[in-house]
């Protein structure tokens, strides 16, 4: 009797065996069909074509198992299958690894965004006057810093707040980055701007509120200049990612991405800082990622113990928010830092063991 157990095992071992090497082999089918689909600019999901297969399956089933169990076991298969088909597609995207497995390097003004070490970018929230600009300019100068942003056009939450000084601020904007040798970043919020900015900017910057504003991120794509892409305040890593895609897709792959926090339902900061995005941006795709530490945490106190956290898990720099008195800005008052905060805030910084600047 338990001869016959054994052998009754065996085959039991053999038919595992056997389905195993029939799904897999199920699985290579289904992946040369993804590439092929891809190929041809199909969507992967064909609900018709599943909904065949099943019938078909069940046309033949003569049990033990019945036809709902054969139906759930089969979509399990099929499910698997698609997700396959899935993770090769995000592999294939351009801004991908898997496409190209060097970091990408940005180059403003000789400061190498993605090279490894950690760059900071200051700046005013917007520009407001050429003196305040300029104030902070002189500040981020003499730290032997290159990076300098501010705010010309202003997507504010209410219609009523200050909106920018617009095409002014961006001519401030390029008087100071040469006057001072600062590459500048300012952020843009329609398409019809972008080729202006490109006389006046050193990047691009596309900001939280318009990420998946798909007509800017194509008119970004179509220029050649460095392009900061904020996260949405809503979007997914993946979703984050695809929107880099569309500027990529268009041609233009000099692309720094921005992680500014996301909104869940702690209010104790006014985001949430997604600290963890930043090594899986990094791990997924090529391109250099900064951490807005202002935007994000919305609060001063936090500023600094969030930069040192970013530049620990592998941030390629820093982003925050520098005004010569916050107390009277035009917006953000609450998290700008004032130049004493700024000094502080920089020699904190640099004294922390893991961080070279
Ligand atoms: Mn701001």
């Amino acid at each position: 009797m338990s001869k016959d157990l054994d052998q009754l095992r065996n085959r039991v071992d053999e038919l595992n065996l056997q389905l195993l090497s029939l799904i897999n082999e199920r699985a290579r089918l289904v992946q040369e069909i993804g590439k092929a689909k891809e190929t041809q600019g199909v969507y992967r999901y064909d609900p018709v074509r599943e909904r065949k297969m099943l019938d078909h399956i069940k046309e033949y089933n003569d049990g033990p198992f019945e036809n709902s169990t054969i139906e759930h076991m089969f979509k399990e298969i099929f499910k698997a299958g698609l997700e396959l088909q899935e993770d090769d597609h995000r592999k294939a995207l351009l801004v991908s690894r898997k496409k190209k497995p060097e970091n990408t390097i940005i180059n403003l003004k000789g400061e190498k965004i993605g090279d490894g070490k950690p760059h900071l970018v200051f700046g005013p929230c917007a520009v407001e006057s050429y003196e305040q600009v300029a104030t902070v300019a002189d500040a981020v100068k003499a730290k032997g810093l290159k990076l300098l942003r501010g705010g010309a056009f202003k997507p504010r939450t209410s219609p009523y707040d200050f909106q920018g000084l617009g095409l002014e601020g961006l001519k401030i904007l390029k008087q100071i980055g040469d006057e001072f040798d600062l590459a500048v970043i300012s952020e843009i919020v329609s398409p019809a701007d972008i080729e202006i900015a490109v006389d006046y900017l050193d990047v691009i910057q596309i900001g939280a509120r318009n990420m998946q504003n798909f007509e800017l991120l194509k008119a970004a794509g179509a220029i050649n200049k460095p392009v900061l892409l904020k996260r949405g305040l809503a979007a997914t890593i993946e979703e984050f990612i695809n929107a880099a895609e569309y500027i990529m897709a268009q041609g233009n792959g000099q692309i720094i991405l921005c992680e500014r926090g996301i909104r869940t339902y702690e209010r104790a900061t006014r985001n949430t800082l997604d600290i963890t995005a930043v090594p899986i941006l990094k791990q997924e795709t090529h391109l250099p990622v900064l951490v807005d530490v202002t935007h994000s945490t919305g609060r001063r106190d936090l500023l600094l113990p969030a930069a040192k956290a970013a530049l620990a898990i592998g941030a390629d720099g820093v982003m925050a928010e520098v005004h010569p008195d916050p107390a009277v800005a035009l917006s953000d008052n609450a998290q700008q830092m004032n130049l004493k905060q700024f000094d502080e805030f920089m020699k904190e910084l640099q004294s922390s063991s893991f961080v070279t600047i």
